[in-house]
């Protein structure tokens, strides 16, 4: 089991020119503001404020880098789906992101938050569509799982593996994990999913060798 025994902030990237030059796997965390992204992050390195969790949606519109064990990254993209966010800058956003997953990082998986009470939103299925397109491994996490009764968050799982069974069984999402930074749950499991496809895409490289 992998076990996180440091995680410091290393940089934000604005201008994709600034991307670290070595090849450490990356983890991505994607989804809208709002949703926990910055609360999942310092939830699985043990840390309070490692993640800024920020009082005003859409102002991050950097790539944030943190090194997690010496050894492979922790990707925070921007949120997206902020309503008062000028179009100019959502253009910019997309951009961003798109030029970022073109660019063939070492990516090991993906993590595609959605808040486990809502549906996801249209660029929720935007992020999960380019997910697929670039073969990106990834989850979906359903966040802040506390918030629904234990009978709603199955019937919401049943529902989303429902909905996105084809991109389960055929295209890159690799599970479907409801996560809680009150109950801890889902840690663990995406510790041990983090593990595997960590492995899992060295072992590809030795065999390619
Ligand atoms: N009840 C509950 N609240 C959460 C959870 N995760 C995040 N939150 C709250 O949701 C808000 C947004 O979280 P944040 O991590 O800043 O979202 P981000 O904008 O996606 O980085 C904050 O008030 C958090 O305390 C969770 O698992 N359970
Ligand atoms: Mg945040």
């Amino acid at each position: 089991m992998l076990k996180i025994t440091s995680a410091e902030f290393l940089q934000g990237v604005a201008d994709l020119h600034q991307l670290p030059k070595n090849e450490l796997k990356e983890v991505l965390y994607i989804g809208r503001s709002n949703v926990g992204k910055s609360s999942l992050l310092n939830k699985m390195c043990n840390r309070k404020s490692l993640a800024r969790s920020s009082n005003t949606p859409g102002k991050t519109r950097e790539i944030n880098y943190y090194i997690v064990n010496n050894h492979f990254y922790f990707v925070d993209l921007p949120g997206y789906g902020y309503a008062k966010v000028p179009e100019q800058m959502r253009a910019g956003w997309k951009r961003l992101i798109e030029d970022f997953l073109k660019r063939g990082r070492p990516i090991a998986l993906g993590m595609q938050l959605i808040d486990s009470r809502q549906e996801p939103t249209p660029l929720d299925l935007m992020m999960m569509d380019w997910l697929e397109y670039y073969e990106i491994p990834y989850l979906l996490v359903l966040t802040k799982s506390d918030k629904l009764p234990v009978s709603k968050l199955s019937k919401q799982l049943d529902t989303y593996r429902t909905r996105f069974s084809q991109q389960l069984n055929e295209g890159c999402c690799r599970g479907i994990v409801p996560f809680s930074i009150i109950t801890g749950d889902g840690k663990l499991e995406l510790l041990r999913m983090i593990d595997a496809h960590m492995n899992h895409s060295l072992d590809q490289k030795k065999e390619a060798v």
